[in-house]
């Protein structure tokens, strides 16, 4: 089976070794600077897990959004060249980047990444079509909590219910492992999920960083209704009713 006929029936495809030596050493180095504010993004930056109590609250899933908009190389990148062509051949001509992100799962930390559909953090949009690339910077594992997926959960005519976790937290909603495939993969290899797709990750329970990359894409139309609605992804503007 081809990757676009695996992706219609299963909402999700891996992309072995999709990021050259050469860019995972680059990002390498840009993720650590801001992981320790070396390079500053706080003002995107968040705990998924909900904020933690007192000036010594250790963050457990960090997550930054749009990074491309400080970080010139995000946007010239190869890479981002290879998942937009990914993106059009998957779901066509019209997909373009919509936004990009970083999540962290620190050492240590055995915070899951509650099941949830990504499209229930968006506007309703009526042309659907949605893809993220979510890309391993290290090795992603079971124990540092790689990506789980409800196979053909895409195909759901309704989203799930979520609720949003306390503290400004994640949204979640209700899914088992037992219902799910995990995917590990190795770092510089990516795993696409459509916008619909039920996924989650376990915690890190290892003694290393797990970092990803994140793009997302969608139909530009559909960016261009996003951003007429006051919606950029940075959490910072409301959607208009
Ligand atoms: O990295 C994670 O643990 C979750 C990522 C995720 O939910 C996403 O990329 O949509």
């Amino acid at each position: 089976m081809d990757n676009e006929a695996f992706f219609t029936q299963n909402g999700y495809i891996v992309f072995n070794d999709l990021l050259s030596s050469s860019e995972w050493k680059q990002i390498d180095s840009i993720y650590n600077a801001i992981l320790t504010n070396t390079i500053d993004l706080s003002e995107n930056r968040s705990d998924l897990s909900g904020k933690g109590r007192g000036i010594n609250a250790v963050e457990k899933i960090t997550q930054i959004m749009r990074p491309s908009d400080k970080i010139p190389f995000f946007k010239t990148s190869k890479l981002l060249k290879e998942c937009t062509q990914l993106s059009k051949k998957l779901l066509g001509a019209d997909m373009a980047l919509d936004f990009d992100m970083l999540i962290n799962k620190a050492p240590h930390t055995n915070t899951p990444t509650p099941w949830h559909q990504d499209e229930a953090y968006w506007p309703t949009m009526p042309d659907k079509r949605a893809l993220s690339f979510w890309i391993a910077i290290d090795d992603a594992t079971k124990e540092n909590g790689c990506m789980w997926y409800a196979p053909k959960s895409h195909l759901q005519p309704q989203l799930e219910k979520h609720v949003q976790l306390p503290n400004g937290g994640a949204l979640c909603c209700q899914w088992s492992e037992e219902e799910a495939l995990c995917i590990p993969i190795a770092k510089k290899s990516a795993v696409a999920h459509h916008g619909r797709t039920l996924h989650y990750s376990r915690g890190n329970s290892t003694s290393g960083n797990r970092r990803a990359y994140i793009l997302n894409f969608r139909p530009q139309a559909m960016i261009d209704l996003e951003r007429s609605l006051g919606f950029d992804h940075t959490g910072k503007r409301s959607v208009q009713s």
